[in-house]
């Protein structure tokens, strides 16, 4: 289990210093002088993030450099505040106040950008969905969220329930007047009335700001809340972790439906004071090549998911590109495979620094420093400020080299404040006092580098995008050939793993490659894409308990032809 190979530093300017030293003397406190509140006591993130910049000399720098494949747009701080105060207006107008729900469901374009920061201005709670989400997983997070105003798109508003969302009262469509529906709002239309000068809504630290829903190993979506003092743990690890520096351009490739998207999409880089690249459109090695070569990007934050398929369209490909600008390299989101480590460090010339943290954390608890050797497959050491620990499950510390649950000490200034309308749920993850409880398991080596082992719940995460479970086996029984289905994630080398259902079929029903690929079908059109399952099996039966509860684990034995382990709790 001991591992020796070390990749040395390589960067220089920094602005973390040695890491030893910050970790003993740093306190979350020192932090706070960087911005207005430390002033007034009272705040806003959006403030904080553009605002801030518009007025302190950076308003012609840009802060939003967007293309897709057929827009490409620039935006500084100035308008950026400009837009956002609009946005704000907009709202306003409308009737939104402080602590409502403003959901935003639409693809990566600058209006999501104005929308997502205008909501904050006027104290509101913004949700950001997935553009790739069907009726039923829109449909779960508007009405567990009660929003009542949501920005979509023409074509996405298909896949909006209007009539079933009872306290959804208005809807702003991004497009023209001409697709715009009797009764709701015009974007382009809205903004034009309002005008560029906002009154902001100043806040309580511990005031919400933000919501995105995560799904567990049972039940449904999860509404984990995030509050504005969060901005404390983007901004800083901003600095230190993504190393950001005054001139830097930086790519985040995360959509904001995703919390990397938010925390290190949006907030980490603004809070610094650097440019944003946002790219629209779909994965492709080319397009990301060009995006980093012809924006210059220096700091680019990406997925382990991302890396392979880069690293299976191979090594030609980089050499077209001159990607000299890049850096600093970093990952996130599922374990970063030694292997693309040393591909990274051949083909990029460069260290890929891995990162750690939830949905739930708000922002990167555990991480490769710039300035820190680093041990491929590692996902680094705690942030200066995070207590990290492998801890068993009564509590107990447990020395290097011992798998148990990787904790962390409560609080941190970025962890979530709610889960939404369920707060047993919120307990769960504090049930042994003074820790966070992942619900990853991890051991740490000797010299306090942490190293993950899995996942102790049944969640699935394919290529970066976490399934639960139940809401696959959901829908699938929703089929009318499905009895019953278990959905497990199954181990694959570019998507870390894929999504595996068994299924058994109702009588009258027979076992074809068709209807097969008639149910994946149900499942990405009905839930979404990336939760249809790659792989379906067929099965007279599935493993259950006594209290009907499928038996994932035994589903995963059968499939990695595993021992089945105890099985006291398994039906006749
Ligand atoms: C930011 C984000 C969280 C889960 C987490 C863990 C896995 C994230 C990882 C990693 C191994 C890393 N995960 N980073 N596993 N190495 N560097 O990913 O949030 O979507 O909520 O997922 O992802 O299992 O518990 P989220």
């Amino acid at each position: 289990m001991k591992n020796t190979e070390r990749l040395a530093v390589e960067t220089t300017g920094n602005n973390m210093g040695s890491y030893e030293e910050t970790y003993q003397s740093f306190d979350w406190s020192q932090v706070e002088k960087a911005f207005t509140w430390s002033q007034t006591g009272k705040v806003n993130a959006a403030y904080e993030a553009i605002d801030r910049h518009a007025e302190s000399g950076k308003q012609d720098r840009i802060a939003l450099m967007y293309s897709d494949p057929n827009r490409n747009e620039t935006y500084t701080f100035k308008e950026m505040k400009e837009k956002s105060n609009q946005f704000g207006n907009v709202l306003r107008r409308i009737g939104i106040k402080k602590g409502d729900r403003v959901f935003i469901f639409m693809p990566r374009t600058p209006e999501l950008y104005f929308s997502f920061l205008g909501t904050i201005k006027i104290g509101a709670i913004v949700g950001p969905l997935f553009e790739a989400f069907m009726e039923v997983a829109v449909k779960d997070r508007l009405e567990n969220s009660e929003a009542v105003a949501l920005v979509t798109t023409p074509a996405l508003l298909e896949r909006v329930p209007v009539d079933e969302l009872p306290h959804l009262k208005h809807i702003i469509i991004v497009g023209t007047p001409e697709e715009t529906p009797e009764g709701y709002y015009n974007f382009a239309e809205e903004m034009q009335k309002s005008s560029t000068e906002l009154e902001i809504e100043w806040v309580n630290r511990e005031d919400p700001m933000l919501m995105h829903y995560t799904s567990g190993s049972t039940g449904k979506p999860k509404g984990v809340l995030h509050v504005h003092n969060a901005m404390i743990q983007h901004y800083q690890t901003g600095k230190w972790v993504l190393d950001l520096q005054d001139g830097d351009i930086y790519w985040c490739t995360a959509d904001p439906g995703w919390v990397t998207g938010t925390s290190y999409g949006i907030f980490a880089p603004w809070l610094n004071g650097v440019t944003n690249v946002i790219r629209g459109g779909r994965f492709n090695p080319d397009d990301w090549y060009q995006t980093l070569a012809k924006n210059k990007v220096t700091v680019w934050y990406s997925a382990p998911t991302s890396f392979r398929m880069l690293m299976a369209a191979g090594d030609e490909v980089v050499k077209k590109y001159d990607l000299s600008s890049v850096r600093h390299i970093l990952s996130v989101g599922e374990p970063l495979n030694p292997e693309v480590v040393r591909w990274g460090k051949q083909v990029y010339g460069k260290r890929i620094h891995d990162t750690w943290w939830m949905t739930e954390t708000g922002g990167i608890l555990i991480a490769n420093y710039p300035q820190m050797e680093i041990k491929p497959g590692s996902m680094g050491r705690p942030f200066p400020g995070v207590q990290a620990a492998i801890i068993d499950d009564e509590g107990n510390e447990l020395p290097p080299y011992h798998m148990g649950n990787l904790a962390i000490k409560t609080p941190w200034p970025s962890m979530m404040r709610q889960i939404w309308k369920n707060p047993e749920k919120y307990q769960e993850y504090f049930r042994i006092p003074g820790w966070y409880i992942s619900g990853d398991s991890a051991y740490k080596d000797e010299d306090g580098y942490f190293w993950f082992e899995g996942r102790l719940d049944d969640v699935i995460n394919t290529s970066g995008e976490r399934v639960g479970p139940f809401e696959v086996e959901s829908k699938l029984v929703e089929h009318p050939a499905v009895a019953e289905a278990g959905v497990i994630g199954k181990p694959d080398p570019v998507r870390g793993q894929i999504i595996k259902a068994f299924v058994a079929l109702r009588a009258g029903y027979h076992a074809s490659d068709e209807l097969k690929e008639e149910i994946r079908m149900f499942v990405k059109t009905g839930l979404a894409a990336h939760a249809a399952p790659r792989e379906i099996e067929f099965k007279d039966k599935l493993p259950k308990t006594r209290s009907g509860k499928i038996m994932r684990r035994v589903l995963k034995a059968w499939e990695l032809g595993l021992p089945t382990g105890d099985l006291s709790t398994m039906e006749d």
